[in-house]
């Protein structure tokens, strides 16, 4: 008798906490930034609004400061499920999806405001059905502003001034395409190795936004900050396709939603983060110059746009799309 209450007990036991498990998804989140960044703050907001959209059926636990690996890897890992959740710079996913390669043409956006007015347009929609095809699927997207060029020892203005320079790029060949045809030598690195090769010399410089030249003390050993903006690229909360594919229409609609709202406030965040940094680096002695002609620039990228349209024909009514959108 007290056998079989012991059993019955313990088969209570067992089904309840395989009830939990079942219903409760547990999702661990990769992000490069560290404390304070617009990325960082907007995905803890994303970790908090899940279990509140979702009756505490999703929870998720965010890893900051690239711990879990770096952008390359990360990606990888999103896509095979090891991970649910990346804040991830479409930059390194191009390689992998070549829709999605777009957005990191030299160039290609007029500003940050058209970048949006694409992604929010059938453009945005093909680089998004691109993307969860190879596993990762794009719930909102971050702003990442104009990156441009910075160095050690002199102000850019034209491409003759990167001749010869070794420039630490993320990784995708349409950057390596980029620094060459500008005369100079790229160097895809990870982020996480950009201080001390700028530092030691290994690079001479390298190319950024405003937040991340700042948050990563980049601006302390290359002091030049010359306003290409020849890169504007756009970031996503992106989920592993399989995990979002699993779930519920409601739970899908409810994580979508979050997504919305992370993105929604890291856009706020960007803009006054943004302004906050350039003060920042001009108070710490940053010499800033305003590129007054880009177009020497853009006309050196022909190439880079051939080759790429070589590679992917089928993707120049894509581009054609992008550059007829107002
Ligand atoms: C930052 C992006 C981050 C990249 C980094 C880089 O937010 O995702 O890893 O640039 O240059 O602006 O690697």
């Amino acid at each position: 008798m007290f056998e079989n209450i012991t059993k019955t007990l313990a088969g209570a036991a067992a089904v309840a906490v395989i009830g939990v498990t079942a219903s409760a998804a547990e999702w661990r989140g990769w992000n490069i930034h560290v404390d304070g960044y617009p990325n960082t703050i907007a995905m803890d907001k994303f970790a908090e609004l899940l279990p509140e959209k979702t009756n505490g059926e999703i929870t998720l636990q965010m890893f900051h400061g690239g711990t879990l690996g770096s952008q390359p890897d990360a990606v990888e890992q999103v896509r095979a499920g090891a991970l649910e959740i990346g804040n991830f710079n479409l930059g390194p996913i191009g390689p992998i999806v070549a829709e999605a390669n777009v957005v990191s043409l030299p160039f290609v956006f007029k500003d940050v405001p058209h970048m949006f007015r694409v992604l929010d347009s059938e453009g945005g929609a093909a680089i998004a059905a691109g993307m969860a095809a190879k596993g990762l699927t794009p719930l909102a997207w971050y702003d990442a502003g104009a990156r441009s060029f910075y160095n050690g020892d002199k102000a850019i203005n034209t491409p003759a001034d990167v001749q010869g320079m070794k420039v630490r790029v993320m990784n995708n060949d349409l950057f390596t395409g980029m620094i060459a045809q500008l005369g100079g030598n790229p160097s895809p690195m990870a982020f996480a190795e950009v201080y001390q090769a700028l530092k030691t010399g290994v690079v001479d410089g390298a190319e950024n936004n405003w937040p991340s030249y700042e948050s990563t003390g980049h601006y302390e050993v290359a002091g030049y900050y010359s306003l290409s903006q020849h890169l504007i690229i756009p970031e996503c909360i992106c989920i592993n396709t399989d995990a979002f594919n699993a779930l519920s229409a409601d739970m899908q609609a409810a994580v979508s939603e979050a997504a919305q709202e992370s993105a929604t406030l890291q856009r706020e965040l960007w803009a006054a983060r943004e302004a906050a940094s350039r003060k920042a680096v001009e108070a710490g002695g940053v010499v800033v110059n305003e590129v007054a002609d880009k177009a020497p620039f853009q006309d050196a990228m022909g190439p880079v746009y051939e080759a790429y349209f070589e590679t992917n024909p089928s993707l120049r009514p894509l581009v054609e799309l992008i550059q007829a959108t107002e």
